[in-house]
């Protein structure tokens, strides 16, 4: 059966058709881009490198308007964001391209221009880094050819009986087989990338070394067992994770290497059997983000099985005024820490497991630092691969670079978790729980008060170490009407947590967390 189509209907047919060609287009540069990416190296992906490229570059008040907005999300965000603005100049590629003036292509050639640029900017970037981008242009421009010169009722653009049902139908099945090869070639790329590297067999035959020098025993009481409170130790899957990396690293043991160079007496490279053939240690240690908000989330404890940072140092030789230890990761990323506090007797560590396991792939597998005391974006490098000795006046870390501080102690806080904010509650006794922080300094009290009343003092679970953090509980007779509580905690040098609220940038947030109860 013949049917008439009417004109607009057809033009408006034609519209889609073009844009869905050129957004298909632009998904083959990606998709074949990735997979190209695997066997050169996974960082060369288009894809990625234009989103870390976009992150690095990205202007201060961008980053914070992510992370306040996002949160932890702001990764899926920024690929969510990218996929749009990959969608939107797709189709605009596509309604540009004409058989005989392809406008469209060179969008596509423009855009791969970028990505290429972005691909050199990445570590280790050789002329290679270039070839997925190009590949996946290649393919990117066959498609949209192909797809252009196949769109329906080209032929003749005066109306006419729709006998086109032929080649609309050609063009569908073209246009979904490029969409399915698209997308194919991407997740092929993908997993390819990952055997390729071999990270997951490589952290199964992980094996913990053995430890003599253990943690000491969680007392009963450590954990409060309030429901809903912050458990004592945070379990590897619901510890907070902060990185830059859009593709977290894979670095197998067989791969890494720390170089330990600069303001040495000795330059050394060990690799992971020299670090398996020293001396671990068992610590249990909080880990806090600069970036938490008062009350907010980006805190956890675990216990690490790792390697004397202060002994590896020792046998380099830092000379007397080098200051600083640049830590890179193999993704570019740089933290400095203070020698000082490296070499004061305190337990910063090479970690290579958390909570009795290897370390999680986004976690730094294999090696990560994990300093007491100071905020994970001056300490807590995560794939480090590289130590530089230096001097804070002579060399800047990655956030340092960004705007944030350059010697980040962590500041004491505390936080209420339970119950949860605006929860119906009946008046009586409830108990009120959360935790405290202020590491390497250790928790003295932490202090309750309701509305305008007095401070008063809660009950402290049992003191693990200075360097963990410390859960706390208050029972309150609960009256009728709407409540506001506060918590502030004291550390053991005699710091009250400060009062006046400040963002996270430089050095970490400060104020009290409050929180509002409903009772009735
Ligand atoms: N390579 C690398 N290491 C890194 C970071 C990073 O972006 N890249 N972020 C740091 C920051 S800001 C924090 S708070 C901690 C978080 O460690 P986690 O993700 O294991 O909780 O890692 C630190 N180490
Ligand atoms: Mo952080």
């Amino acid at each position: 059966m013949t049917t008439v189509t009417d004109r607009p209907t057809r033009t408006r047919h034609r519209f889609i058709a073009r844009a869905v060609s050129g957004v298909i287009a632009a998904a083959s540069v990606i998709g074949f881009g990735e997979l190209i990416a695997a066997p050169i190296q996974p960082n060369s992906s288009p894809f990625f490198a234009v989103g870390t490229t976009t992150v690095d570059r990205a202007p201060e008040w961008a980053r914070e308007f992510a992370i306040h907005t996002f949160g932890t999300n702001d990764k899926p965000a920024l690929f969510i964001g990218m996929s749009i603005a990959m969608v939107l100049i797709g189709a605009l590629a596509g309604l540009v391209e004409r058989p005989r003036r392809p406008i469209g292509s060179a969008i596509l050639v423009v855009l791969s221009l970028v990505s290429i640029y972005a691909a050199m900017q990445r570590i280790g970037a050789d002329w290679t880094y270039a070839l997925p981008t190009v590949g996946g242009l290649i393919v990117g421009v066959a498609v949209l050819r192909l797809l252009n010169a196949n769109l329906f009722g080209t032929q003749a653009e005066q109306p006419r009986i729709d006998n086109s049902f032929l080649p609309r139908r050609k063009f569908l099945v073209l246009a979904a087989s490029a969409a399915a090869a698209a997308a194919a070639a991407g997740a092929a790329g993908r997993y390819i990338g990952q055997r390729i590297a071999g990270i997951v067999e490589d952290r199964a035959n992980f094996r913990l070394p053995r430890v003599t020098d253990r943690a000491k025993a969680i007392p009963a009481g450590t954990d409060i067992g309030v429901p809903g409170s912050t458990s004592f130790v945070t379990p590897n899957d619901t510890f907070y994770r902060i990185d830059t990396a859009l593709q977290v690293p894979q670095l197998t043991t067989g791969d890494w290497q720390l170089h330990i160079h600069g303001m040495v007496d000795r330059e050394i490279t060990i690799d992971w059997n020299d670090l398996m053939g020293r001396e671990p240690i068992e610590r249990v240690i909080t880990l806090t983000c600069v970036s938490n908000e008062v009350g907010g989330p980006l805190a956890g404890n675990a216990t690490w099985i790792g390697y004397r940072i202060k002994d590896l140092l020792d046998e380099a030789g830092v000379h007397p005024d080098a200051d600083m230890l640049l830590s890179t990761s193999v993704d570019g990323f740089t933290s400095g820490t203070p020698v000082e506090v490296l070499r004061d007797g305190r337990d910063a560590i090479l970690a290579v497991s958390m909570n009795a396991q290897p370390l999680p792939l986004e976690h730094g597998y294999p090696v990560r630092q994990v300093v007491p005391g100071l905020y994970g974006f001056v300490s807590a490098c995560k794939w480090v691969v590289d130590w530089e000795l230096t001097r804070f006046d002579k060399a800047q870390a990655y956030w340092t670079k960004r705007g944030w501080g350059d010697k980040a102690p962590i500041k004491t806080a505390s936080r209420i978790d339970v119950p949860a904010a605006l929860a119906p509650m009946q008046p009586g006794p409830i108990v009120i729980a959360g935790t405290a922080w202020a590491q390497h300094r250790g928790i003295e009290k932490v202090e309750v008060r309701i509305g305008d009343d007095e401070w008063k003092p809660a009950t402290l679970a049992p003191e693990y170490s200075i360097d963990t953090w410390r859960q706390w509980t208050w029972e309150w007779d609960a009256p009728t009407g709407n409540h506001i509580a506060q918590v502030r905690a004291t550390d053991l040098d005699g710091n009250v947590q400060v009062e006046e609220r400040t963002p996270p940038i430089p050095g970490g947030s400060t104020g009290w967390h409050t929180r509002t109860f409903i009772v009735r």
